[in-house]
C-alpha cells in the first residue's frame, strides 16, 4: 500500500502522508512512494509546485518503529535503512527543481520534523510542534537533521534541540527561523495552496536555479559563489521567462511565464 494519496490542482501537486492512525508513521512503502511522487512532479512539465502535508492530527511520527528492519541488536543496521530509504528522498527534496512547500498539520517528530525541514518553504499550523525525538530512544537526527538544524537555528539551539530532544511549538519554531511560517490552523491548507498556486506561475526554471545557488552556498567560499551566481544568472538571463518579466515591468503589466528555460 503506497500510504500516500496524491491530488492533482492547476499547475501543482499536493502530497499527503496518508497513515493518520499512526499520525503517519513512515514505513519503506511510503518513503518509496513519496520519492516516486516527487519524481514523477519533477518529470511532468505541467506540474510547477509541490506542496506536502500529512492527513490526521499527525504531520508525521517520523520512522514507523514497529516496521524497523531488526530490532536485535547483533544484527541491525539502520544505517542500510537510512541510505536506502531516507537519504534518496532528502537528497530529492533539496535539490528538486520545483519549489516544494511543506504544510506542518500537527505533531513532526524524528525523521518527520526533518523532512518538513528539508522542503523548501514551511508553513505550520499555530497547534503543531516540532521534536527531534531521536535521543529519547538513543538513536542520532538523520534525514538531515544534522546538517539543516544548525544552518536553521544556530548551532546553540540545534545542540539543545538534538541532545533534549525537547518539543517546541510551532511559534517557536518561527520565531527561530525554523520555519517560514505560523497559520491559524483552520487556514493551513488554504494557506499553503495559495502559496503553491502562486509559485506554480512563477518563472519555474528560475526558481529551481535560486534553489541551486542557495543549495551550494552552505558549502562554497565567497569566490565560489560569485562565480557560480554569474553562471546561474547567465542561464536565468537567457530564459524566456526573463524577457517576458522584463517587458511586463516595462509595460507596467503582469508577466506572464511560462516556467520554462
Ligand atoms: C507510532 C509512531 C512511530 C510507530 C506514533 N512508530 N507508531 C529511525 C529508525 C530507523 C532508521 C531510520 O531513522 C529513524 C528515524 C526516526 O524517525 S527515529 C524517531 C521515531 N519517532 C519517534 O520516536 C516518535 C514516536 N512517537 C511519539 O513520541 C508520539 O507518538 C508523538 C509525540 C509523536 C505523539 O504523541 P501522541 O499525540 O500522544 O500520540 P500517540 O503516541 O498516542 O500516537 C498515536 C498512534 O500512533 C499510536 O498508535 P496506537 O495504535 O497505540 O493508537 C502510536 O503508537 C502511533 N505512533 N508514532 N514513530
Amino acid at each position: 500500500m503506497a500510504e500516500i494519496s496524491i491530488a492533482e490542482r492547476a499547475g501543482y501537486r499536493i502530497v499527503t502522508l496518508d497513515r493518520p492512525e499512526k499520525l503517519n508513521a513512515t514505513t519503506a512503502g511510503m518513503l518509496r512512494a513519496l520519492r516516486a511522487a516527487f519524481e514523477d512532479a519533477a518529470a511532468d512539465r505541467a506540474c510547477r509546485a509541490v506542496l506536502l502535508t500529512g492527513a490526521g492530527r499527525g504531520f508525521c511520527a517520523g520512522q514507523d518503529l514497529s516496521a524497523v528492519n531488526t530490532l536485535d541488536p547483533a544484527t541491525a543496521d539502520l544505517g542500510a535503512l537510512v541510505e536506502e530509504l531516507y537519504n534518496p528522498l532528502i537528497r530529492l527534496i533539496r535539490a528538486h527543481p520545483l519549489p516544494v512547500v511543506c504544510a506542518v498539520n500537527g505533531i513532526a517528530a524524528g525523521a518527520g520534523a526533518n523532512l518538513a525541514l528539508a522542503c523548501d518553504i514551511v508553513l505550520a499550523a499555530r497547534s503543531a510542534s516540532f521534536v527531534q525525538a531521536f535521543a529519547r530512544i538513543a538513536l542520532i537526527p538523520d534525514a538531515g537533521g544534522t546538517w539543516i538544524l544548525p544552518r536553521l537555528v544556530g548551532d546553540a539551539r540545534a545542540r539543545a534541540l538534538a541532545l533534549l530532544a525537547e518539543k517546541i511549538t510551532a511559534d517557536q519554531a518561527a520565531e527561530w527561523g525554523m520555519i517560514w511560517r505560523v497559520v491559524e490552523d483552520e487556514a493551513l491548507m488554504e494557506e499553503a495552496e495559495k502559496l503553491a498556486a502562486y509559485l506554480a506561475q512563477q518563472p519555474t526554471a528560475t526558481l529551481g536555479l535560486i534553489k541551486q545557488a542557495l543549495n551550494a552556498s552552505s558549502t562554497n567560499g565567497l569566490d565560489a559563489q560569485l562565480a557560480l551566481e554569474r553562471d546561474l544568472q547567465r542561464k536565468a538571463g537567457q530564459s524566456g521567462d526573463y524577457a517576458e518579466g522584463a517587458r511586463a515591468f516595462l509595460e507596467k503589466r503582469a508577466p506572464r511565464f511560462t516556467g520554462r528555460t
